[in-house]
């Protein structure tokens, strides 16, 4: 073996590994394999990657790493948590400063805060990059999402923006998001809008089936003219493919499917980011909740035994329902979207990290699940307004909100009276009509918490920071409280 003759080794080769070891062959790199289970190397060497010559068996991570050129740059697919600190302790030894390792599993972003901080203290650098878009998109062209040490950028930047997707513009779906754990924070809130996209689709699915009583044909229609329009997507071209699909018997396969849903986690962590953070991110955490509701299948099969509700039949003009159903979801999205964006901020000021936000829908524009026409719109939004505050006040935005409002209060109202569940669409109108208000009722709030903690408040007649309390019956005493929470 010759030393010095490959960019990068992958350590992985599942099937994200293996697809990015050929996508990055393809476009040129050498590459060497290697895999927990060796076997695994000489099968992807004899079978994938046959006949390959700048794919590069190694059967050692000693072998893997002599056949580097320098600085060298390791990626780790593996399976997040403790494989990817086992690796990365099985792989310092063979390292040394200036080296680069990269995980593009789907890593907690506190963990790649830790690991980066770890590696750079001893002089490696460490690269956490979300990679979106499934086994096509790791083969012919992901999203990538790179934070960590921006010292590693230039030394990755060829590779990575070589096997991203493009924009239908050519531009690689893939820029240097920020600092330490940044790549797989945004990679986390990508996900996270992914559960929303997914609930919003579900519910216009739900309002046109219950409500409408569409048939799965012509839900498949209406799905498959939506993609033609704003709505244009991924999520919403496989729904259409998704109703058009049969089962052996020639019925739709959609409704043998069992309605209960899973989850991995990753719409879960922005959750309880936005909960951490303080941000209303309400949208994905009821496309979450919406999730955890639906896998109770038991419990729900016998509370719908007991539990009433009105009857789910719309009987009015069908045409325009349909289209109001169409309008809300986008507005709904936009919603969603905002409130990425809100958390991406927050997440931002917190950690230190100085994203770039048009960059980010850029990344998302194409290889992910989320791509779709819109984030062309936000990326716009920031080329306008690169310090842009809410993607609401973006004029773009300003204008759908406005245009789609009546026809969301519409499909709200007529959910509730038809007693059909949307989580989604209704927390994204609470949102828009509370961020719109510049008056809440916290101050009775304020006043509750006053009343029986003591906890103080700030008057409208009198300058912020000045902190108030009241004796509310007479008997409590002037002290306020600085411990109790409530
Ligand atoms: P998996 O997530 O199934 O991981 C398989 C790889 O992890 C194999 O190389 C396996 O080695 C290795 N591994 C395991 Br499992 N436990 C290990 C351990 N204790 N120590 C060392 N290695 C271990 O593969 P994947 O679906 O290709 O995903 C790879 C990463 O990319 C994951 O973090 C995943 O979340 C992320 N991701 C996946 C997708 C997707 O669509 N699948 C999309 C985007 C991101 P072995 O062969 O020896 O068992």
């Amino acid at each position: 073996m010759t030393e010095g003759r490959a960019d990068i080794a992958l350590i992985g080769l599942a099937v994200m590994g293996q697809n990015l070891i050929l996508n990055m062959a393809d476009h040129g790199y050498t590459v060497v394999a290697f895999n927990r289970t060796v076997s695994t190397v000489d099968e992807f060497l004899a079978h994938a990657a046959a006949g390959r010559k700048n794919v590069l068996g190694a059967h050692s991570l000693d072998a893997a790493v002599e056949l580097l050129e320098r600085p060298r740059k390791v990626m780790l697919m593996v399976k997040a948590g403790r494989p990817v600190d086992d690796f990365i302790e099985l792989l310092l030894p063979h390292l040394e400063p200036g080296d680069v390792i990269i995980d593009g599993g789907n890593s907690h972003f506190p963990d790649t805060i830790r690991r980066t901080r770890s590696l750079e203290q001893q002089g490696l650098l460490y690269v956490g990059t979300g990679v979106s878009g499934g086994e096509e998109g790791a083969r012919r062209g992901p999203s990538l999402m790179p934070g960590g040490s921006p010292e590693a950028w230039p030394l990755v930047k060829d590779i990575f923006q070589s096997i991203a997707a493009k924009t239908p513009d050519g531009e690689p779906c893939c820029d240097w998001v920020g600092e330490d754990g940044a790549g797989h924070y945004v990679k986390m809130t990508h996900n996270g809008i992914e559960y929303g996209d997914m609930q919003l689709i579900c519910e216009a699915y739900q309002l046109l089936r219950e409500g409408l009583g569409l048939s799965v044909d012509e839900l498949q229609q209406v799905f498959a003219a939506w993609n033609e329009g704003e709505l244009d997507s991924y999520l919403i071209e496989i729904t259409a493919h998704i109703l058009g699909h049969r089962d052996e018997d020639g019925e739709p396969l959609v409704d043998k499917i069992l309605d209960a849903a899973g989850q991995k986690g990753t719409g879960k962590w922005t959750g309880i980011s936005s909960l951490d953070l303080g941000v209303p991110v309400t949208l994905i955490a009821e496309a979450v909740y919406a999730r955890s509701l639906s896998a109770m299948k038991d419990e729900r099969v016998a509370a719908a035994q007991v539990l009433t509700g009105p009857d789910a039949r719309f009987d009015g003009d069908r045409d325009a329902f349909l289209e109001d159903v169409r309008q809300a979801l986008y507005a709904a999205k936009i919603v969603s979207y905002t409130q990425g964006y809100m958390l991406m901020r927050e997440a931002a000021r917190e950690h230190g990290w100085h994203l770039n936000y048009g960059a980010i829908a850029l990344m998302w524009r194409g290889g992910c699940i989320i791509r779709s026409a819109f984030l062309g719109k936000i990326e716009e939004a920031f080329d306008r307004t690169p310090d842009l505050q809410n993607l609401l006040l973006d004029r773009y935005f300003e204008d759908v909100v406005t245009r789609c409002q009546p026809s969301w209060r519409r499909v709200v109202t007529q959910a509730v009276q038809l007693g059909i569940p949307v989580p989604a669409l209704s927390t994204a109108l609470a949102f828009y009509d509370g961020y719109r208000s510049a008056r809440l009722p916290a101050n009775l709030l304020q006043a509750q918490r006053d009343y029986f903690g003591a906890h103080t408040y700030e008057r409208v007649d009198r300058p912020r920071g000045e902190l108030f309390h009241t004796n509310w019956t007479g008997t409590g005493g002037k002290v306020a409280s600085s411990s109790y929470n409530a």
